[in-house]
């Protein structure tokens, strides 16, 4: 019997370890995997363009600048990716706010989890879609490599080797990958409690740290 309660007690101790822990505004307490942890976090700074450790509205108007800048956009483009850029930006990374923590966003993010997954996935959804619009600068649909490694640059992963193996990860057609496709991705890359995505997206942002 002993041998048996020592066994459960293993058990339980891995899957202790292998969750996340979060308490709720309501003190219930609730698990968010390991892994879903993790890819928030690396996700999350990936738009700290500045490296200060802190995601915000600096890191905005760099990336904003500097990707209107590489596509040579003309005027009235310009105003309008700038407003889109600052509506995704504010809502999906700084929860509406003006600046996060990689902390507070991956607890925020558990937070809305948990309270309601179904929207949670959609908030992804929704944000993706919106997203991958904005990199779709010639609006063909699809997100070629120039588009994908000019918003890379923008928000500091200037090394051109590192961001064109990332993106062949997706596809190596000319065109690019289709929106669907990619926002498909991501939303399985920030919503699937498991680790089982494309490697190169896990891979990329893991070298981020
Ligand atoms: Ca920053
Ligand atoms: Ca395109």
């Amino acid at each position: 019997m002993a041998n048996i309660w020592i066994g459960l007690c293993s058990i339980l101790a891995l899957v202790w370890v292998s969750s996340g822990r979060i308490r709720r505004d309501d003190q219930t307490e609730v698990l968010v995997s390991d892994c879903l942890y993790s890819k928030w976090d690396a996700w999350i700074k990936c738009f700290d363009a500045n490296d200060d450790g802190v995601v915000a509205l600096d890191d905005l108007k760099q990336t904003s600048d500097k990707f209107i800048h590489l596509h040579e956009l003309i005027e009235e483009e310009k105003d309008a990716v700038e407003e889109q850029f600052n509506k995704w930006w504010t809502t999906i990374l700084l929860w509406n706010g003006n600046e996060i923590t990689p902390d507070d966003f991956v607890t925020t993010q558990a937070n809305a989890f948990m309270h309601d997954r179904h929207g949670f996935v959609n908030r992804m959804q929704v944000g993706e879609e919106f997203f991958n619009s904005i990199l779709d600068t010639d609006n063909d649909g699809f997100i070629s490599e120039k588009e994908e490694s000019i918003f890379l640059v923008a928000v500091g992963q200037t090394d051109d080797k590192k961001n064109h193996d990332f993106f062949e990860g997706f596809t190596s057609e000319e065109k690019g990958e289709p929106i669907e496709e990619m926002t498909s991705i991501w939303v399985d890359y920030l919503t699937n409690e498991e680790c089982s995505e494309i490697e190169n997206v896990i891979r990329y942002l893991d070298q981020k740290d």
